[in-house]
């Protein structure tokens, strides 16, 4: 019975959070992979030879690796020159509320070669562009960090997060990293479309279980009529046996020898 309310509550709160999607799909990357998110390229770029995976990569700085969304953006070889900023990135589509929205997301880049473009970052909201930072040149075995931030008023509806990453230079195994973390949406846009919190099912009363009779304590029973203690078996004491006759003396010498001595 306990077993069944639960399962019930926990779809009630799924069904909501997934028909409302108040809120971005994996936003921190914590499946291991892009679920929640579509990648895209710009029109001659490339998200990198060996495609976007996610690592786990100290991505916001604090020390501790997270997994992270890792892309290496540029042109795409065999595309004609002159260079232009090329590359792509991701985005999800995201149903919000009337109100305030705020857009944040850790960002980095990181090279063991040292590269005169780190990327430029991008965000982008139903297109347009609300945020972006630009790494340039970045040394030789280093990490850049920054974040990127926007807010602003939005309709109620279903809205575009868009995250691009470009540079002005062909894409290949010497390039910098990308990394993105942390995507972040929050503000009454989104706290208006947060299921409401389902009350605890109140449980069925329990009938307080019939305590049963106490039984009347059994009478003692009777105590045995003590029989009286059996008399010790009289021993009889046995008489002291009468002196037995006096011994008679036996005369001296009645020997021969002492016969000869009284005939002398
Ligand atoms: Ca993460």
């Amino acid at each position: 019975m306990r077993t069944r309310i639960l399962v019930t509550v926990l779809a009630a709160v799924f069904g909501v959070a997934a028909s409302a999607q108040a809120g971005l799909i994996n936003a921190g990357f914590e499946t291991g992979d892009l679920s929640g998110w579509t990648t895209f390229t710009t029109a001659d770029g490339t998200l990198g030879g060996a495609g976007v995976v996610v690592v786990p990569f100290d991505t916001d700085g604090d020390g501790v690796a997270s997994k992270s969304a890792r892309f290496r953006v540029g042109k795409r070889p065999g595309t004609p020159t002159p260079p232009a900023l090329e590359g792509g990135g991701m985005y999800q589509s995201v149903t919000l509320g009337a109100g305030t929205l705020a857009i944040s997301a850790d960002i980095a880049a990181w090279t063991p070669w040292g590269n005169l473009d780190g990327g430029l970052f991008e965000l982008l909201f139903d297109g347009g562009l609300v945020d972006s930072h630009d790494f340039g040149p970045i040394a030789l075995e280093s990490i850049e960090r920054a974040s990127l931030f926007a807010s602003f008023d939005v309709t109620a509806g279903t809205h575009e997060v868009r995250l691009r990453m470009s540079r002005p230079w062909f894409e290949g195994d010497m390039s910098p990293l990308q990394f993105v973390d942390a995507v972040s949406l929050s503000g009454s846009a989104v706290d208006d479309l947060s299921p409401e919190p389902i009350p605890e099912p109140t449980p069925p009363p329990v009938p307080a279980p019939e305590v049963p009779p106490v039984p009347e304590p059994l009478p003692e029973p009777p105590a045995p009529e003590s029989d009286p203690l059996p008399l010790e078996p009289s021993v009889p004491v046995p008489e002291p046996s009468p002196p037995g006759p006096a011994p008679v003396a036996t005369p001296r010498g009645s020997g021969p020898r002492a016969r000869a001595a009284r005939r002398a």
